[in-house]
């Protein structure tokens, strides 16, 4: 039985003031929740505040990127290790906002996922399609090959105790989500794939979904068997909206 994983995304978004707030009521409306694990992701520059913030919680801190180096001249890079130094349990990467405005490659993420193994941390393996490519029916292909940089460098093994995030790019932040049987479509292909290298690995790995997830229609996606929670963005950023998503995963 997989135990599902809601995290949520704050993308650049975010102040001294509003992380405060929005964790406060995080755990309000999440102290009784059981049954789903629990992130947040804030920007770097609060990822310090937010720990403290969420200290005897059960919600685990989040980040949204991570550089492949570990030290060095590398201006502006956050290191796995410092992630790890600071308190984060599960680091983005390959979210289509960095593959498309940073250029990131599958080979790139790849490193990404590699560092991220090493130092211990868990990454939160972002795949999906764009509008074109669905059209195009590419879906799988798209989804296929992004999977395959990890899965060539790294192998199998390497995911377990991994999140992969199926967000079809068309749906993210434009209101227009999956619908639960395109999602479920998908992700049923994901762990297909994945099981063609490692059975075990795919029956166990948490594949959430992400593209416009509310508080509305939060349910009828995890209702689908192979959706194991979700990355979400702008529902985050209001405590009311993200404990519904939550209890709806829990
Ligand atoms: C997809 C998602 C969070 P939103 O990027 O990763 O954002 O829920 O705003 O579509």
């Amino acid at each position: 039985m997989r135990h599902p994983l809601v995290m949520g995304n704050w993308k650049l978004n975010g102040s001294k003031h509003m992380v405060n707030e929005l964790i406060a009521g995080l755990r309000h409306e999440l102290s009784d929740v059981d049954g789903c694990d629990v992130a947040i992701a804030p920007p770097f520059i609060y990822l310090d505040q937010a720990k403290q913030a969420i200290s005897d919680s059960h919600i685990a801190l989040g980040a949204q990127n991570v550089d492949i180096n570990l030290s060095g001249a590398f201006t502006g890079e956050t290191s796995a290790n410092m992630l790890k130094d600071i308190g984060a349990k599960y680091v983005i990467i390959g979210h289509s906002e960095r593959r498309t405005y940073h250029k990131e490659s599958d080979e790139l993420i790849a490193e990404k996922f590699a560092v991220l193994k090493e130092a211990g941390l868990i990454p939160v393996l972002c795949i999906g399609e764009t509008e074109a490519e669905n059209a195009a029916g590419q879906t799988q292909a798209v989804c296929a090959r992004q999977l395959d940089a990890v899965l060539k460098t790294m192998g199998a093994p390497a995911l377990k105790g991994s999140v992969i995030a199926y967000e079809p790019v068309w749906a993210i932040g434009t209101g227009k989500s999956a619908t639960p049987a395109q999602a479920q479509a998908v992700h049923k292909f994901i762990r297909d794939h994945i099981a063609k290298h490692d059975a075990d690995v795919a029956a166990k790995i948490i594949i959430q979904y992400g593209g416009s997830v509310n508080d509305s229609n939060a349910a009828e996606l995890f209702s689908q068997p192979d959706i194991d929670g979700a990355l979400v963005g702008g529902a985050s950023l209001k405590a009311d909206a993200f404990a519904i998503i939550v209890k709806a995963a829990a």
